[in-house]
């Protein structure tokens, strides 16, 4: 009887030290999800060199980096609202920026207002849904977004003074409406202004406020998303984050040609870029190259300041010891690559492929970087299983939790993205080893792509008609089938 005692005294003990990090205010975890806007998991933490990212860097250091991430669309709002509602874009059937979740599934219960109605307070700050096509039912206050400019002074300049010239001409600019003068800025500018003075940096300030005001009622739990707008085309930072970089030093794509012996209509891409006033018609220069490029690496290194300030701010107020973080990004990019420039758009490895970190407080399992392959709709899962909420059987991901306690552990046998283009649907199913598009179109022959990802990581070779992988190509598309079948539209 004795012995009996102390085992279960001693199981109390080891089960309460476990538990001990995540109770330190209340029962249950915070949240902070940080996205960013059409960063490729270009970070010094995966692995390039270039790139100064010290901050994201320290978040993948005390947290678990997913090296095979993978969003659900390739373009803003449909990726976005996959994640936040935890559903496949062909369940939300939002494939387009334009329409709302409600408008498809009006009494979906997204992520955060899943932890809403679990006693989360939920709020977002910046770009988390698409600017303008956001959801207030996910949040306890409507969104909040900076008015703080996203060009600096020699931008908005030329911006003004472009839009003055469209005008006169006659000219609209595609997507036509609205939005579309947006693109007549220049794509890229060091600007004079300090980070605070432009919109990403307000975005912080406001966040570390919010993040204050949470410590201050430590029995309130919070879900608190933070957006950033880079490093999305147009390229705009304070002048001393381009000082970081050489331009002429910058490597250039090397495979600046379209996919080989892929369907015409899938090797395509956006073509927005090209409407930014400083992008001269024609092929590019070597040189504005590089300065495209020393414009994107200062963007990403920007937003990773301001992921510092967050994380500092976790750590000054206390809240690091009870919150969760996450940092993901939207979809991957292409400067160059096939010879697609401030773009993604489309169902291979550069769109799909994006970063994410998760890091639990006093995460045992540390500084891990895992190889599973992993997808935005898994998000939600882990969450409401890290902070103990009752399963929701909606969410179509899974818990990447196991993951995070060992990171040699698998959780998908394969990643999906999708893409609309020209009247078919494309489904692309990353395996271990293969990226296997399918692309269906009512009428139309059902027309494959195979892209062998161990010797052509960037999807350079169509390979799906060479007959050494007739083989395999079976066994993918039955794969394929058996998750998504082609009956189903999808
Ligand atoms: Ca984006």
């Amino acid at each position: 009887m004795k012995n009996q005692l102390a085992t279960r005294w001693i199981a109390v003990v080891v089960t309460g030290l476990m538990c001990g990090a995540l109770n330190a205010a209340n029962d249950r975890p915070n949240v902070l999800l940080i996205c960013s806007d059409d960063m490729r998991p270009q970070l010094h933490c995966y692995g390039d060199p270039t790139v100064q990212s010290p901050n994201i860097d320290r978040l993948a250091a005390r947290g678990t980096l997913f090296n095979r991430s993978y969003v659900q669309q390739a373009l803003c709002s449909p990726s976005r609202i996959s994640m936040l509602s935890g559903r496949y874009p062909t369940t939300t059937q939002i494939l387009n920026i334009g329409p709302t979740l409600r408008s498809t599934m009006p009494d979906i219960t997204t992520v955060p207002q899943y932890f809403k109605t679990h006693g989360y307070d939920c709020r977002s700050f910046g770009k988390v849904y698409h600017v303008g096509i956001d959801d207030d039912a996910s949040w306890s206050v409507p969104a909040w977004h900076s008015k703080k400019p996203r060009y600096g002074a020699a931008g908005q300049r030329a911006l003004v003074a472009r839009r003055k010239e469209y005008a006169q001409k006659g000219i609209t600019p595609p997507p036509k409406g609205k939005g579309a003068i947006f693109y007549a800025g220049p794509a890229f500018e060091a600007t004079k202004l300090g980070d605070d003075e432009l919109l990403d940096g307000d975005t912080t300030v406001h966040g570390i406020e919010q993040l204050r005001e949470y410590a201050k009622i430590p029995e309130q739990p919070f879900f608190l998303a933070v957006g950033f707008s880079n490093p999305h085309v147009p390229w705009v930072a304070p002048k001393k984050y381009f000082d970081m970089y050489d331009c002429g030093s910058l490597s250039l794509a090397k495979n600046e040609f379209l996919p080989k012996g892929a369907p015409p209509f899938a090797a395509t891409s956006g073509a927005d870029f090209l409407w930014y006033g400083n992008v001269q018609s024609g092929p590019l220069t070597e040189t504005f190259k590089r300065e495209c490029l020393q414009g994107y690496l200062a963007a990403i290194s920007y937003v990773d300041a301001q992921v510092g300030r967050l994380l500092d701010a976790l750590d000054n107020t206390g809240l690091a010891e009870n919150t969760i973080v996450v940092f993901w990004t939207d979809h991957g990019y292409y400067m160059g690559e096939h010879t697609w420039w401030g773009a993604k758009h489309n169902n291979y490895e550069g769109a799909t492929r994006n970063a994410m970190i998760i890091a639990l407080p006093n995460q045992e399992a540390s500084g891990q970087m895992t190889d599973a392959l992993v997808q935005s709709v898994d998000i939600g899962p882990t969450l409401v299983d890290l902070c103990g909420l009752p399963t929701n059987a909606n969410f179509e991901g899974r818990s990447l939790k196991p993951l995070i306690e060992d990171p040699m552990e698998s959780v998908n046998d394969a990643a999906f993205s999708w893409y609309p283009k020209r009247g078919y649907l494309g489904v692309a199913m990353r395996s271990d080893r293969w990226r296997f598009v399918r692309w269906t179109k009512k009428g139309k022959p059902t027309q494959y792509e195979l892209y062998d990802q161990q010797n052509d990581p960037q999807n350079d070779v169509n390979v799906f008609g060479e007959k050494q992988h007739a083989a395999e190509v079976e066994k993918l598309k039955e794969q394929l089938e058996n998750r998504f079948p082609i009956e189903e539209g999808r």
